[in-house]
Protein backbone atom coordinates (compact mmCIF):
# COMPACT_ATOMS: atom_id res chain seq x y z
CA UNK A 1 0.00 0.00 0.00
CA UNK A 2 1.60 3.58 -1.01
CA UNK A 3 1.67 5.80 1.91
CA UNK A 4 -0.47 9.04 2.13
CA UNK A 5 -3.03 7.50 -0.67
CA UNK A 6 -6.31 6.35 1.13
CA UNK A 7 -7.15 2.49 -0.02
CA UNK A 8 -11.01 2.04 0.09
CA UNK A 9 -11.10 0.61 3.21
CA UNK A 10 -9.80 3.66 4.69
CA UNK A 11 -11.82 5.91 2.78
CA UNK A 12 -14.27 7.75 5.36
CA UNK A 13 -17.62 8.73 3.79
CA UNK A 14 -16.56 12.30 3.14
CA UNK A 15 -13.92 10.71 1.17
CA UNK A 16 -16.55 8.70 -0.93
CA UNK A 17 -19.06 11.91 -0.97
CA UNK A 18 -15.99 13.61 -2.80
CA UNK A 19 -14.79 11.06 -4.87
CA UNK A 20 -18.49 11.04 -6.09
CA UNK A 21 -18.75 14.85 -6.15
CA UNK A 22 -15.43 14.96 -8.47
CA UNK A 23 -16.36 12.38 -10.86
CA UNK A 24 -19.66 14.58 -11.51
CA UNK A 25 -16.68 17.11 -12.97
CA UNK A 26 -14.37 14.29 -14.64
CA UNK A 27 -18.28 13.13 -15.97
CA UNK A 28 -18.99 16.71 -17.32
CA UNK A 29 -15.47 17.57 -18.74
CA UNK A 30 -14.98 13.89 -21.20
CA UNK A 31 -18.90 14.58 -22.43
CA UNK A 32 -17.94 17.99 -23.33
CA UNK A 33 -15.16 16.49 -25.00
CA UNK A 34 -17.03 14.17 -26.85
CA UNK A 35 -19.63 16.30 -28.48
CA UNK A 36 -16.82 18.70 -29.24
CA UNK A 37 -15.52 15.87 -31.21
CA UNK A 38 -18.50 14.93 -32.57
CA UNK A 39 -19.11 19.01 -33.92
CA UNK A 40 -22.16 19.30 -31.87
CA UNK A 41 -22.61 22.84 -31.00
CA UNK A 42 -22.95 24.04 -26.94
CA UNK A 43 -25.97 26.02 -25.99
CA UNK A 44 -26.44 27.52 -22.46
CA UNK A 45 -29.89 26.37 -21.23
CA UNK A 46 -32.76 27.75 -20.90
CA UNK A 47 -34.88 27.84 -17.58
CA UNK A 48 -38.10 29.66 -18.19
CA UNK A 49 -39.78 28.67 -21.42
CA UNK A 50 -43.38 29.83 -22.81
CA UNK A 51 -43.91 26.29 -23.28
CA UNK A 52 -42.36 23.31 -22.00
CA UNK A 53 -42.39 19.34 -21.91
CA UNK A 54 -45.73 17.85 -20.85
CA UNK A 55 -43.69 15.04 -19.71
CA UNK A 56 -47.19 12.46 -20.31
CA UNK A 57 -48.59 10.94 -21.48
CA UNK A 58 -45.35 8.84 -19.84
CA UNK A 59 -45.93 5.79 -17.46
CA UNK A 60 -42.45 6.80 -16.21
CA UNK A 61 -43.61 10.19 -14.96
CA UNK A 62 -45.02 10.74 -11.64
CA UNK A 63 -45.10 15.23 -11.85
CA UNK A 64 -47.87 16.54 -9.30
CA UNK A 65 -47.26 19.93 -11.16
CA UNK A 66 -45.08 21.87 -13.69
CA UNK A 67 -43.88 24.92 -12.03
CA UNK A 68 -45.07 28.17 -13.50
CA UNK A 69 -44.70 32.09 -12.66
CA UNK A 70 -45.98 35.20 -14.35
CA UNK A 71 -43.86 37.68 -15.17
CA UNK A 72 -45.02 41.12 -16.56
CA UNK A 73 -48.59 39.64 -18.31
CA UNK A 74 -46.55 35.88 -19.43
CA UNK A 75 -46.96 32.92 -17.89
CA UNK A 76 -43.35 30.83 -17.90
CA UNK A 77 -42.87 27.16 -16.83
CA UNK A 78 -39.66 25.88 -15.54
CA UNK A 79 -37.88 23.49 -17.81
CA UNK A 80 -39.47 19.96 -17.56
CA UNK A 81 -36.60 19.13 -20.40
CA UNK A 82 -35.93 22.02 -23.34
CA UNK A 83 -36.96 19.49 -26.24
CA UNK A 84 -39.83 21.80 -27.59
CA UNK A 85 -36.97 24.23 -27.58
CA UNK A 86 -34.13 21.67 -28.80
CA UNK A 87 -36.55 21.46 -31.96
CA UNK A 88 -36.10 25.12 -33.17
CA UNK A 89 -32.65 25.39 -32.07
CA UNK A 90 -31.51 22.35 -34.30
CA UNK A 91 -33.29 23.97 -37.71
CA UNK A 92 -31.44 27.36 -36.81
CA UNK A 93 -28.25 26.13 -35.99
CA UNK A 94 -27.44 22.11 -36.46
CA UNK A 95 -26.35 19.45 -34.51
CA UNK A 96 -26.62 20.99 -30.89
CA UNK A 97 -26.44 19.93 -26.90
CA UNK A 98 -26.85 21.45 -24.06
CA UNK A 99 -26.37 20.43 -20.40
CA UNK A 100 -29.84 21.28 -19.43
CA UNK A 101 -31.32 21.56 -15.22
CA UNK A 102 -34.92 20.56 -15.15
CA UNK A 103 -37.20 20.77 -12.24
CA UNK A 104 -39.57 17.81 -12.04
CA UNK A 105 -41.81 18.13 -9.09
CA UNK A 106 -42.13 13.98 -8.67
CA UNK A 107 -44.79 12.32 -6.18
CA UNK A 108 -42.86 11.78 -2.72
CA UNK A 109 -42.84 8.20 -2.84
CA UNK A 110 -40.63 8.27 -6.09
CA UNK A 111 -37.74 9.06 -3.27
CA UNK A 112 -37.44 5.33 -2.75
CA UNK A 113 -36.56 4.69 -6.52
CA UNK A 114 -33.11 5.30 -5.77
CA UNK A 115 -33.33 6.92 -9.85
CA UNK A 116 -35.52 10.08 -8.99
CA UNK A 117 -34.95 13.85 -8.21
CA UNK A 118 -37.17 17.15 -8.61
CA UNK A 119 -33.94 19.00 -10.19
CA UNK A 120 -31.58 17.34 -11.63
CA UNK A 121 -29.65 18.03 -15.11
CA UNK A 122 -29.15 16.25 -18.26
CA UNK A 123 -27.46 16.22 -21.44
CA UNK A 124 -29.56 17.00 -23.65
CA UNK A 125 -28.78 16.61 -27.56
CA UNK A 126 -30.84 16.96 -30.92
CA UNK A 127 -29.31 15.95 -34.50
CA UNK A 128 -31.33 17.26 -37.61
CA UNK A 129 -32.26 15.10 -40.14
CA UNK A 130 -30.87 11.85 -38.32
CA UNK A 131 -33.13 8.77 -37.30
CA UNK A 132 -33.22 6.83 -34.29
CA UNK A 133 -29.99 4.18 -35.45
CA UNK A 134 -28.35 7.47 -35.90
CA UNK A 135 -28.69 8.23 -32.42
CA UNK A 136 -28.37 5.37 -30.79
CA UNK A 137 -24.78 4.60 -32.47
CA UNK A 138 -23.79 7.79 -31.28
CA UNK A 139 -24.59 7.22 -27.99
CA UNK A 140 -22.79 4.06 -28.09
CA UNK A 141 -19.84 5.40 -28.84
CA UNK A 142 -20.02 8.28 -26.11
CA UNK A 143 -20.15 5.45 -23.62
CA UNK A 144 -16.73 4.15 -24.99
CA UNK A 145 -15.66 7.50 -25.03
CA UNK A 146 -16.49 7.47 -21.29
CA UNK A 147 -14.93 4.09 -20.77
CA UNK A 148 -11.78 4.87 -22.31
CA UNK A 149 -11.29 8.07 -20.97
CA UNK A 150 -12.20 7.77 -17.71
CA UNK A 151 -10.73 4.68 -16.64
CA UNK A 152 -7.23 5.85 -14.56
CA UNK A 153 -10.12 8.31 -12.72
CA UNK A 154 -8.20 8.36 -8.89
CA UNK A 155 -12.42 8.69 -7.88
CA UNK A 156 -12.76 4.76 -9.09
CA UNK A 157 -10.32 3.63 -6.35
CA UNK A 158 -11.12 5.93 -3.23
CA UNK A 159 -14.84 4.25 -4.01
CA UNK A 160 -13.23 0.81 -4.96
CA UNK A 161 -15.59 0.70 -7.80
CA UNK A 162 -14.15 -0.68 -11.23
CA UNK A 163 -13.77 1.56 -13.97
CA UNK A 164 -16.24 0.81 -16.54
CA UNK A 165 -15.78 -1.17 -19.54
CA UNK A 166 -18.53 -0.89 -22.43
CA UNK A 167 -19.12 -3.25 -25.13
CA UNK A 168 -21.41 -1.89 -27.70
CA UNK A 169 -23.50 -2.97 -29.66
CA UNK A 170 -26.15 -3.76 -26.92
CA UNK A 171 -29.16 -5.78 -27.32
CA UNK A 172 -32.17 -4.13 -28.63
CA UNK A 173 -35.53 -4.71 -27.79
CA UNK A 174 -38.88 -3.43 -27.68
CA UNK A 175 -41.23 -2.63 -25.16
CA UNK A 176 -43.89 -5.18 -26.05
CA UNK A 177 -40.77 -8.09 -26.00
CA UNK A 178 -39.69 -7.06 -22.67
CA UNK A 179 -43.45 -6.84 -21.03
CA UNK A 180 -43.50 -10.30 -22.23
CA UNK A 181 -40.72 -11.64 -20.82
CA UNK A 182 -40.39 -9.81 -17.75
CA UNK A 183 -44.19 -8.25 -17.08
CA UNK A 184 -45.83 -5.06 -17.05
CA UNK A 185 -43.16 -3.07 -14.85
CA UNK A 186 -40.03 -4.88 -17.30
CA UNK A 187 -37.56 -1.82 -16.45
CA UNK A 188 -36.08 -3.17 -12.59
CA UNK A 189 -36.11 -6.98 -13.76
CA UNK A 190 -34.64 -6.54 -17.25
CA UNK A 191 -31.80 -4.11 -16.23
CA UNK A 192 -30.84 -6.63 -13.37
CA UNK A 193 -30.57 -9.15 -15.93
CA UNK A 194 -28.12 -7.86 -17.85
CA UNK A 195 -24.44 -7.19 -17.40
CA UNK A 196 -24.12 -4.44 -20.03
CA UNK A 197 -26.84 -1.31 -21.32
CA UNK A 198 -29.82 -2.28 -23.52
CA UNK A 199 -32.41 -0.42 -25.73
CA UNK A 200 -36.09 -0.62 -25.32
CA UNK A 201 -37.74 0.69 -28.12
CA UNK A 202 -41.23 1.65 -29.02
CA UNK A 203 -42.92 3.65 -25.94
CA UNK A 204 -46.23 5.10 -25.78
CA UNK A 205 -45.74 9.15 -25.04
CA UNK A 206 -45.72 12.36 -25.53
CA UNK A 207 -47.12 14.37 -28.41
CA UNK A 208 -43.36 15.25 -29.66
CA UNK A 209 -42.16 11.63 -30.14
CA UNK A 210 -42.59 10.58 -33.79
CA UNK A 211 -45.36 7.92 -34.22
CA UNK A 212 -44.21 5.41 -37.49
CA UNK A 213 -46.38 6.84 -39.84
CA UNK A 214 -46.27 3.04 -41.93
CA UNK A 215 -47.55 1.25 -38.55
CA UNK A 216 -49.87 3.72 -36.38
CA UNK A 217 -49.73 2.97 -32.97
CA UNK A 218 -45.52 2.66 -32.82
CA UNK A 219 -43.61 4.81 -32.12
CA UNK A 220 -39.97 5.89 -33.45
CA UNK A 221 -38.49 6.33 -29.67
CA UNK A 222 -35.57 4.62 -27.77
CA UNK A 223 -34.27 4.14 -23.80
CA UNK A 224 -31.49 3.06 -22.85
CA UNK A 225 -31.31 1.14 -19.81
CA UNK A 226 -28.01 0.64 -17.26
CA UNK A 227 -27.41 -3.33 -16.14
CA UNK A 228 -27.45 -4.31 -12.72
CA UNK A 229 -30.45 -2.99 -11.52
CA UNK A 230 -29.55 1.04 -12.39
CA UNK A 231 -32.57 1.49 -14.44
CA UNK A 232 -33.30 3.99 -17.41
CA UNK A 233 -30.39 6.03 -18.29
CA UNK A 234 -31.76 8.12 -21.64
CA UNK A 235 -34.56 8.64 -23.36
CA UNK A 236 -34.85 9.61 -26.74
CA UNK A 237 -37.06 9.77 -30.46
CA UNK A 238 -37.36 10.81 -33.79
CA UNK A 239 -39.35 14.08 -33.28
CA UNK A 240 -42.92 14.84 -34.77
CA UNK A 241 -41.82 17.87 -37.47
CA UNK A 242 -45.19 18.96 -39.18
CA UNK A 243 -47.42 20.86 -37.03
CA UNK A 244 -50.65 19.04 -38.32
CA UNK A 245 -49.45 16.10 -36.76
CA UNK A 246 -48.19 17.70 -33.42
CA UNK A 247 -51.80 19.20 -33.24
CA UNK A 248 -53.42 16.08 -33.68
CA UNK A 249 -51.37 14.06 -31.09
CA UNK A 250 -51.70 17.23 -28.60
CA UNK A 251 -55.73 16.90 -29.39
CA UNK A 252 -55.11 13.10 -28.92
CA UNK A 253 -53.19 13.19 -25.71
CA UNK A 254 -55.78 15.37 -24.02
CA UNK A 255 -53.16 17.96 -23.02
CA UNK A 256 -55.17 21.87 -22.87
CA UNK A 257 -53.40 23.53 -26.32
CA UNK A 258 -52.99 26.97 -24.34
CA UNK A 259 -50.19 25.79 -22.30
CA UNK A 260 -48.37 25.35 -25.95
CA UNK A 261 -50.00 27.98 -27.67
CA UNK A 262 -45.95 29.83 -28.19
CA UNK A 263 -44.74 26.34 -29.30
CA UNK A 264 -47.99 25.50 -31.93
CA UNK A 265 -47.38 29.41 -33.14
CA UNK A 266 -44.32 28.84 -34.23
CA UNK A 267 -43.95 24.76 -35.26
CA UNK A 268 -44.80 25.64 -39.46
CA UNK A 269 -40.88 25.69 -39.84
CA UNK A 270 -39.86 22.53 -38.03
CA UNK A 271 -37.59 20.30 -39.40
CA UNK A 272 -37.13 16.63 -39.07
CA UNK A 273 -34.58 15.34 -36.33
CA UNK A 274 -34.10 12.92 -33.66
CA UNK A 275 -32.06 13.36 -30.19
CA UNK A 276 -32.24 12.38 -26.39
CA UNK A 277 -31.22 13.40 -22.94
CA UNK A 278 -29.34 11.73 -20.18
CA UNK A 279 -29.42 12.45 -16.51
CA UNK A 280 -25.73 12.93 -15.36
CA UNK A 281 -26.71 12.50 -12.04
CA UNK A 282 -28.39 9.02 -12.52
CA UNK A 283 -25.24 8.18 -15.26
CA UNK A 284 -22.34 9.01 -12.22
CA UNK A 285 -24.60 7.36 -9.66
CA UNK A 286 -24.34 4.34 -11.97
CA UNK A 287 -20.38 4.67 -12.56
CA UNK A 288 -19.74 4.83 -8.97
CA UNK A 289 -22.41 2.36 -7.83
CA UNK A 290 -24.19 5.03 -5.39
CA UNK A 291 -27.15 3.57 -3.42
CA UNK A 292 -29.54 6.29 -4.52
CA UNK A 293 -28.86 9.29 -6.88
CA UNK A 294 -29.41 12.38 -4.64
CA UNK A 295 -25.80 10.72 -3.37
CA UNK A 296 -24.02 12.60 -6.33
CA UNK A 297 -25.74 15.79 -5.26
CA UNK A 298 -24.05 18.29 -3.08
CA UNK A 299 -27.44 19.76 -2.35
CA UNK A 300 -29.59 16.59 -2.28
CA UNK A 301 -33.10 17.32 -4.27
CA UNK A 302 -34.60 13.86 -3.50
CA UNK A 303 -38.74 14.04 -3.63
CA UNK A 304 -40.15 13.46 -0.35
CA UNK A 305 -37.17 14.32 1.61
CA UNK A 306 -36.57 17.60 3.05
CA UNK A 307 -34.14 19.84 0.87
CA UNK A 308 -30.93 21.22 3.51
CA UNK A 309 -30.25 24.33 1.62
N1 LIG B 1 -34.61 14.76 -23.36
C1 LIG B 1 -35.71 13.90 -23.80
C2 LIG B 1 -35.66 13.75 -25.31
O1 LIG B 1 -34.77 14.28 -25.95
C3 LIG B 1 -37.04 14.41 -23.36
C4 LIG B 1 -37.21 14.39 -21.86
O2 LIG B 1 -36.31 14.58 -21.09
N2 LIG B 1 -38.43 14.19 -21.40
O3 LIG B 1 -36.51 13.08 -25.86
Amino acid sequence: MQEGRATANEASDGDRRGARLRLVSEVIWRTTQFFHEEGITQLLPVMLGRSTDPLGPDPGSSVIATAEIDYLGDRFYLMNSMILHKQFAVRELGPIWILSPNVRLERPERGASGKHLFEFTQADFELPRARGADVRALVERYFVHLGRTLHDCAAFSTLDVKPPRFFPPWPVYTTHELAGRYGPDWEAAASRDHDQPFWALCHRREFYDREDPDAPGHFLNYDLVYPDGYGEALSGAEREWESDRIRHRIARDGIPPAAFRAYLDRAQGLIPSAGAGFGVERLVRFLSRAAHVGDVQLFRRVPGERAEL
